[in-house]
């Protein structure tokens, strides 16, 4: 590449020049050709230079006029460079109009004023502003803004922007206009503009000073039907947010809009939420639980992010998390207090281990708080939101829930209206409570996973138990040594019936006798001793996963039995099943690469029968605990991984238990089998769950099991909702055969005017076991259910194949490699986050076989060999090839 993209500095941070005291824009909406006029007041701050040039971003557009004070400059007076413009000689306080031209139709890359479906709309997170005009198009510039929209009514009947409305007007030639005030400081980042042709769907939330809140839903007309859940959502998630830490709405109204087309999930914008649909439409025939449970979950972190990101924002985007991890630790306590805590908090720490995990091992490790950037997009990762929001949980078990909300308070008294960082919010933490959290810091500067190891040594004469604990945390690009993390470790210790012990650690003052306790693990090895332990004790340790580490024991076989039968936390039940299930799985996959001939332990199959036959649990724990560890979870676990063996393993334990547990399974089924109107009630979803558990298991007996291969078909052609029409469909499109056509066909019939179902279509056939997986997801991209412009699109076919079919894309000729190569190429050219996020399985190539590896490694460098890439693409490409 000529010009290589240049890395960003965390350490290089310097306050804006100015200050912006208000900004007035106006848009004349064209698909082609929109003007947009912005006329901002500029003030130097005290103390700058006055020297000091003014600095615009700026990118994308075409700068038609520029006037100071109402004067027009020319070309003499600025500089208009490829990232903005820089005015030299400016006064101190003035008034800058610009005037430029942007083209929204052409613009794929969807960042910015853009076209979906014909309707337009914004996307200005991280620095998409800079796209509609020139300005310093940064978080810690914050100004009030009014919003003047002009387009033609009858194309546009719909002009909606942040804050209140307060003025609406027909012009001449069949145009009208809406103006907007936001009353509230704002970085660019917050700023939205929708206009087209949408319906509404209206209803009201007053707040707990009395205030009415208007509530808007705005959809295309042909999903009118779809809203109700998530307007649900939004009512239970403001009055949640009031409850829980005391945080009320600020506008007069709220508004949501959905979108076809969108890079992420949604978007948080100022009292104007937009939203990839797929958060916001379900209808039980259209949406699955998952979606509607992710809908309530998505509504509510974007409303959650008014005080969490909005009200008090970033000082610049190397502290991400410190919105997102508090935002997303706030969306999972909403979900938790909505349906069943234990079943979040187990499905929160199963994607954080398969994929931050992953994560913190590969290439593109980096802190929660990263240190540089080439392309901010790159780091809307998996470890600034999910390990940042495991950080804020963990200050939270330190404090304890009252200490943790002081600091809330505090944080909010001390910084709303500000732009700051993630030490502040620690600083805040403190100082409320009083704990000393300066170790507690690393957690944001140190990349990786931490290790801890943990040696139990029973001394039953003096009736001690010691726990040698060690600490470590592998290298990661640019941070070779790690120092010790402060780690709290819940524990509790179960005597042989399961009940916990009153529990006596040597040696501290204090809290004696309590049945849990949370201990500071902060050296590198540290021991700690209990005492008037009893025979036949069994630990209980990372207790609701109480940190983001990896965890060794020397656990037995039979313990981890133990605990998955009598455990008292949910979560810790679950991880023994899973520490049971990936032990035995580990094993087979050694036997497979051996050649050696697989045997189901008999263990495992009686664990399994109990736990499939319990009545009494909640359904939805015990799918969980049912279900085989994900394949990415296993090979995160191996030195060398073999995507063939794992599945291979797999593929054995599951046919091998349905075989042994076959009646187990139908009676279970049967006893699930629908009953009554559709509910997402915790009860009802989770015997969906666990119907639909029994019935992967079964299939893997069919079709040569035509019974099992029937009652597969009738749930699909009679099943009433999209989870238990879908869940049958899957497992149909495992197999070739007419049957399985027909369904393909049938449901692609029913729902092609639905792009929401057709996507699930395509990922379930991107998901597929059948060998000719690659050749049918090649030959969809052909039809007219895909579109490469489309991220979820784009997402459900080949992201889905590429990351969540690991046998097939890793298909040891290559093709699966030289399939997403070709992709990404077409698509970074004109949508470079999604590229960008797409090559992600290719970086992890030195952790596979060399065949593998060396195929993943020349898919990449083609890649870089490319003369255009994005910034986006690059940073990705070069990182993994360092
Ligand atoms: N802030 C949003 C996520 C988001 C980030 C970037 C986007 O465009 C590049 C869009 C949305 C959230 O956390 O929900
Ligand atoms: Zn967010």
């Amino acid at each position: 590449m000529a010009d290589k993209p240049q890395p960003t500095y965390l350490k290089d941070y310097v306050p804006y020049p100015f200050e912006v005291e208000r900004l007035d824009l106006e848009f004349d909406l064209e698909p082609h050709h929109t003007r947009v006029l912005s006329r901002a007041r500029y003030k130097r701050k005290e103390h700058v230079d006055v020297e000091e040039p003014l600095r615009l971003n700026g990118a994308g557009q075409t700068l038609l006029s520029l006037s100071l004070d109402g004067t027009p400059l020319t070309a003499l007076d600025y500089r208009c460079q490829d990232s903005g413009l820089v005015l030299p000689n400016v006064p101190n306080a003035f008034e800058l109009t610009v005037v430029t031209e942007i083209d929204p139709e052409a613009n794929k890359a969807l960042e910015g004023l853009y076209l979906s479906s014909g309707n337009f709309c914004t996307q200005c997170e991280a620095q998409g502003f800079r796209r509609i005009t020139y300005f310093p198009d940064r978080p810690d510039v914050m100004t009030r803004y009014t919003t003047t929209i002009r387009a033609d009514k009858q194309r546009f009947p719909v002009l909606l922007s942040n804050g209140n409305l307060v003025e609406q007007c027909d012009l001449d030639d069949g145009r009208h206009l809406t103006r907007w005030e936001d009353p509230f400081f704002k970085p660019s980042y917050l700023f939205a503009l929708v206009a087209g042709d949408l319906v509404c769907q209206e209803d009201a939330f007053t707040t707990m000073s009395g205030r009415e809140v208007l509530l808007q839903i705005y959809v295309e007309a042909r999903n009118a039907d779809k809203c109700d859940h998530a307007m649900l959502s939004l009512k239970k998630a403001m009055a949640w947010d009031e409850q829980r830490f005391g945080f009320e709405y600020d506008l007069d109204r709220f508004m949501i809009v959905a979108v076809d087309d969108f890079n992420m999930g949604a978007m948080e914008n100022k009292g104007l939420n937009v939203f990839n649909s797929k958060y916001v439409l379900a209808r039980p025939e259209t949406a699955t639980d998952d979606d509607f449970l992710n809908i309530e979950s998505v509504v509510g972190h974007e409303y959650f992010h008014n005080w969490t990101g909005n009200r008090i924002t970033c000082r610049d985007w190397f502290q991400l998390s410190l919105k997102e991890g508090l935002t997303v630790f706030r969306d999972q306590e909403f979900s938790a207090d909505m349906n069943s805590a234990a079943v979040k908090r187990i499905e929160e720490v199963r994607i954080l281990q398969s994929h931050q995990f992953a994560e913190d091992s590969g290439p593109m490790a980096h802190p929660v708080r990263p240190e540089s950037y080439v392309e901010i997009n790159n780091f809307y990762t998996m470890t600034v939101y999910s390990k940042g929001a495991e950080l804020i949980r963990m200050m939270q078990t330190l404090l304890g829930r009252d200490g943790f909300m002081a600091g809330i308070r505090l944080y909010v008294q001390r910084h709303d209206g500000q732009a700051v960082t993630t030490d502040d919010f620690v600083a805040a933490m403190e100082d409320a409570s009083g704990v000393d959290l300066d170790q507690f810091r690393r957690w944001y500067s140190q990349a990786g996973t931490p290790v801890i190891h943990v040696e139990q040594h029973y001394d039953g004469e003096r009736q001690q138990l010691t726990l040698d604990v060690t600490q470590s945390c592998p290298a990661t690009p640019g941070q070779p040594d790690k120092q010790p993390f402060h780690i709290p470790l819940r524990l509790a210790l179960l005597g042989p019936d399961g009940t916990p012990q009153p529990l006596h650690l040597v040696n501290e003052s204090g809290q004696q006798g309590a049945e849990e306790l949370v201990l500071s693990v902060t050296a590198a090895r540290q021991k700690f001793c209990f005492e008037q332990v009893g025979e036949g004790c069994v630990v209980s340790l990372l207790r609701d996963f109480s940190a983001p580490v990896k965890l060794t024991m020397n656990t037995s076989r039979d313990e981890l039995a133990f605990l998955m039968a009598h455990d008292n936390d949910a979560f810790n039940r679950w991880n023994a099943s899973q520490r049971l299930a990936g032990g035995l799985l580990l094993d087979l996959v050694d036997r497979v690469r051996k050649g050696q001939k697989l045997i189901l332990e008999p263990m495992f199959v009686e664990a399994f029968r109990t736990s499939l036959l319990d009545e009494q649990t909640d359904p939805s724990l015990l799918a969980l605990a049912l279900a085989l560890p994900l394949e990415s979870f296993l090979a995160e676990q191996m030195e060398e991984i073999d995507p063939q063996a794992i599945f291979t393993a797999r593929e054995f334990v599951r046919h091998e238990v349905a075989v042994q547990l076959k009646d187990d399974f139908l009676t279970v089924y049967r006893r699930c089998a629908d009953s009554g109107p559709y509910e997402v009630t915790p009860q009802a979803v989770g015997q969906r769950r666990l119907k639909n558990l029994c019935l992967g298991y079964l299939a893997a007996l069919a079709p040569q099991d035509n019974m099992i291969w029937q009652m597969i078909l009738e749930q699909f052609s009679t099943g009433r909702n999209m989870t238990d029409v879908s869940a049958a469909l899957g497992l149909l499109a495992d197999h070739d055969n007419r049957d399985s056509r027909h369904a393909l066909d049938t449901f692609y019939a029913t729902w092609k005017e639905d792009p929401l179902v057709v996507e699930k279509w395509l990922g379930i056939q991107a998901r597929s076991r059948r060998e000719d997986c690659l050749e049918q997801v090649e030959r969809l991209m052909g039809t007219p259910a895909f579109n490469l412009h489309n991220p979820n699109k784009v997402r459900s076919l080949i992201g889905v194949f590429c990351q969540g079919n690991s046998v097939r894309f890793h298909a040891a000729d290559g093709s699966g490699y030289d399939f997403l190569r070709r992709q990404v190429a077409l698509i970074d050219p004109f949508n470079p986050q999604i590229a960008a996020r797409l090559v992600a399985p290719l970086l992890r190539w030195p952790r596979y076989d060399d065949t593998r590896s060396a195929l993943m490694k020349q898919a990449l460098e083609q890649l870089q060999a490319k003369t255009t890439l994005s910034a986006d693409l690059y940073e990705m490409v070069s990182k993994g090839l360092d």
